[in-house]
């Protein structure tokens, strides 16, 4: 249809909000019943530019079981957000939250991933953590599996890389739908899934041990069992809480060739086509091609059950939700590119970085938008984007202003997004209140609105304090992103 006036604001129920897990923020990790998980096992990284995880070996998991301190688990002190779940939802909605995303942690409902029954005190605390936000009129937006699964199951059948670990998920599942029906409008089933190609922390599987074939062959196996589970789980909502939506969540990094070279366009649209196959999965219902082919030219072959292809046909997701941090860059000859942005690709030379090395990249946000919505036309959310820095705290103040420069940058290029017909939902910047980092598991990688007096060795009184970005995000929520 023409539209001679293109809006460039933000539809009225624009869900605005921040985003957490619950291994990052809770702390209590072996409080009220709860099981040790794989968040639980894992030290700071030894280099700030390196994954906290990548070292995770057998021996390492049994050491990690025989501590009984956090000494040297930050994950496992978060920031005391299980203790403090009041005060922060407060401080959200005096920035006039609208939605809050938070994950519920497996091992809190049941702690060894299998128990026969539920864990009470577990579901308990989500309550009170839901109920806090109804009294706000704050949406609960809920992850069910966001890097963290019980140890138990990594020890017994190698998380993820196990097809029994499908079923025991699913009951999980569909405990929670039955529990919070009519409480929760969105879910979320992986945290970022397409990073189960990294490792650990998205398969629950310890395979630093084998070769980097069989570690690729390991990897896109329990995948495929997560796209199962994750099928499964969007049957169950539909069955349990039809009102309820099911989202998929995708790590997005856009990738740009190098050069116009057409065989470096073609090496950039071949290394977006890896990143947005797990979408295509969970949205579209089936496998493409082009990874049949990867598939094939890697020596991967997927074991499947007669009817997961139908399982995931008959059950796609209901909207498209992403973190967005950075874009990438790629080429034909990789010895043309310069190493940035993680382990994950090329250095754009146009960009600006974070500290960590994450390049800054707000006008790839709107193409990114432009790009998922024309490929799936389905709402989209992004539940994910933000700045890590190092705050400092003068005289009771954080005077954050690279936050909000960085903040607005990205809402404005949203706008303009929406203003080329993207169908936008919300947004739930990243860490809302200071909280650990998931790649390297620092507290001084912080990214919140509120600064949260702890440090890297977990000294500090825990107490929150506004930042000047605080009053920033309430003013642009307060004016539904008009005044950035
Ligand atoms: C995403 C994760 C989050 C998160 C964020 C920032 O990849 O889903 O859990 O923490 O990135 O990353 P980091 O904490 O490593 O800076």
């Amino acid at each position: 249809m023409y539209k001679p006036d293109y809006p460039h604001e933000f539809p009225k129920n624009f869900l605005w909000g921040g985003a957490t897990a619950a291994n990052q923020i809770e702390g209590a990790w072996n409080v009220d019943g709860k099981g040790l998980t794989t968040a639980d096992v894992v030290r700071q990284a030894s280099d700030r530019k390196k994954m906290s995880m990548d070292d995770v070996t057998r021996a390492s998991i049994e050491e990690a079981v025989a501590d009984t301190t956090d000494t040297h688990y930050p994950k496992r002190r978060g920031n005391d957000f299980y203790h403090r779940y009041e005060e922060d939802i407060r401080l959200l909605a005096e920035m006039g939250f609208k939605v809050f995303r938070f994950s519920i942690a497996w091992g809190r409902i049941f702690p060894n991933g299998d128990d026969a029954e539920p864990n009470a005190a577990g579901l308990a605390f989500y309550d009170q953590v839901i109920s806090t936000l109804e009294k706000y009129h704050i949406q609960p937006l809920v992850t069910l599996s966001h890097y963290e699964m019980p140890i138990h199951l990594t020890l017994e059948q190698n998380g993820w890389a196990s097809r029994k670990t499908i079923a025991a998920f699913n009951r999980f599942t569909e405990t929670v739908f039955t529990h919070f029906r009519g409480r929760v409008p969105y879910y979320l089933t992986f945290n970022e899934i397409n990073t189960g190609t990294w490792g650990f922390h998205e398969t629950g599987a310890i395979d630093t041990d084998r070769s980097s074939d069989e570690q690729l062959q390991l990897r896109y196996q329990a995948l495929h069992h997560q796209f199962v589970a994750s099928a499964m789980a969007t049957k169950q909502l539909h069955a349990i809480d039809p009102s309820a939506k099911m989202g998929c969540m995708l790590a997005r990094m856009q990738t740009y060739p190098a050069t116009p070279n057409p065989v470096d366009v073609l090496a950039a649209q071949q290394a977006d086509q890896r990143n947005l196959f797990f979408t295509d999965v969970q949205a579209r219902g089936e496998y493409p091609e082009y990874m049949n082919r990867y598939f094939a030219d890697h020596g991967i072959r997927i074991q499947m059950a007669a009817d997961d292809e139908a399982v995931l046909k008959a059950n796609p997701v209901d909207f498209i939700s992403f973190s967005y941090y950075m874009t990438t860059v790629t080429s034909a000859d990789q010895g043309h590119v310069v190493n940035g942005n993680m382990a994950t690709g090329g250095r754009n030379p146009y960009l600006q970085e974070s500290a960590w090395g994450w390049q800054i990249d707000p006008v790839g946000l709107r193409i990114t938008l432009n790009a998922m919505w024309d490929r799936y036309r389905k709402p989209l959310f992004i539940v994910e984007n933000g700045l890590g820095a190092e705050d400092k705290l003068e005289d009771g103040h954080v005077h954050d202003s690279y936050r909000i420069d960085y903040l607005r940058a990205h809402i404005a290029q949203m706008k303009q997004a929406i203003g080329d017909g993207v169908q936008l939902m919300g947004y739930t910047m990243w860490g809302p209140i200071d909280l650990i980092s998931f790649s390297t598991s620092e507290m001084s990688k912080r990214y919140g609105f509120v600064y949260v007096d702890q440090d890297d060795e977990g000294r500090g009184s825990l107490a929150r304090i506004k930042k000047d970005s605080f009053y920033w995000y309430q003013k642009v929520i307060q004016s539904n992103g008009a005044d950035l």
